[in-house]
């Protein structure tokens, strides 16, 4: 490997969750060195190239690395793979509160909002657009999706997905690996391991 290619960040993934970090490390003045997909065809641009399958994560471990899959179940996996801290990746046009903390791996899209005190955790994802109020909690690895607006004090836990556009009342707390469907209004609570959908939402999976 020559030295050049320890420099820049490297993205576990080549699909559209990957496009969408790497232009906003582009615009952030990140450099990209490449990123890693099993799809040979996978193609970011050509500022990334592709470097390999997911197989040689381990030993493409030697310079700054994010995780840039969208599979909630697939990130776990690579997130017990990793050997260092990852990247965080703001989006210049993001407004991320000077109260507010952001985990290692963390991406904050296009337009987000984070709000005072706020905490996002280790791997996190607060898409295009979305809406962090005050005081929230957002666990490792979840996302925030395009659009979904959390209300001050919310909590969220690990492993789960805030669908898009979705609104959590102030308060309202979502447990680990739970599902908060597209357009859901959460009023109270939504258990570990459960999907709720509608407004206001209701539990239609465990
Ligand atoms: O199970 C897998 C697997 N699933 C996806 N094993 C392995 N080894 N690789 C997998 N991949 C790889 O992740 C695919 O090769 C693909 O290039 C890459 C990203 O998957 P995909 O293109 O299906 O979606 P994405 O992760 O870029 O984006 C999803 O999540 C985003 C948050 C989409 O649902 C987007 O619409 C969404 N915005």
């Amino acid at each position: 490997m020559a030295p050049h290619e320890h420099a820049g960040l490297l993205l576990i993934g080549g699909g559209g969750h990957a496009m969408v970090i790497a232009e906003a490390a582009i615009a952030a003045g990140i450099l990209l060195r490449g990123f890693l997909d099993d799809d040979p065809a996978a193609m970011l641009n050509a500022a990334a190239p592709r470097l390999g399958g997911l197989a040689e994560f381990e030993t493409r471990q030697n310079g700054p690395v994010i995780i840039a899959v969208g599979d909630l179940a697939l990130r776990r996996a690579l997130i017990h793979r990793l050997q260092r801290p990852s990247t965080t990746v703001v989006h210049p046009s993001a407004i991320v509160s000077p109260s507010a903390t952001l985990g290692a791996g963390v991406f904050i899209g296009p337009n987000a909002v984070v709000h005072a005190r706020a905490r996002i955790g280790d791997h996190a994802t607060v898409n295009t657009g979305a809406i962090v109020e005050h005081d929230c909690m957002v666990g490792l690895n979840s996302h925030i999706a395009p659009g979904a607006v959390l209300g001050g004090g919310v909590r969220v836990g690990p492993d789960s997905l805030i669908g898009l556009g979705s609104r959590l009342l102030p308060g309202a707390l979502v447990g680990a690996r739970s599902v908060v469907g597209a357009g859901a209004v959460v009023l109270r609570s939504v258990g570990d391991g459960e999907t709720a959908v509608g407004s206001p939402a209701r539990t239609i999976a465990r």
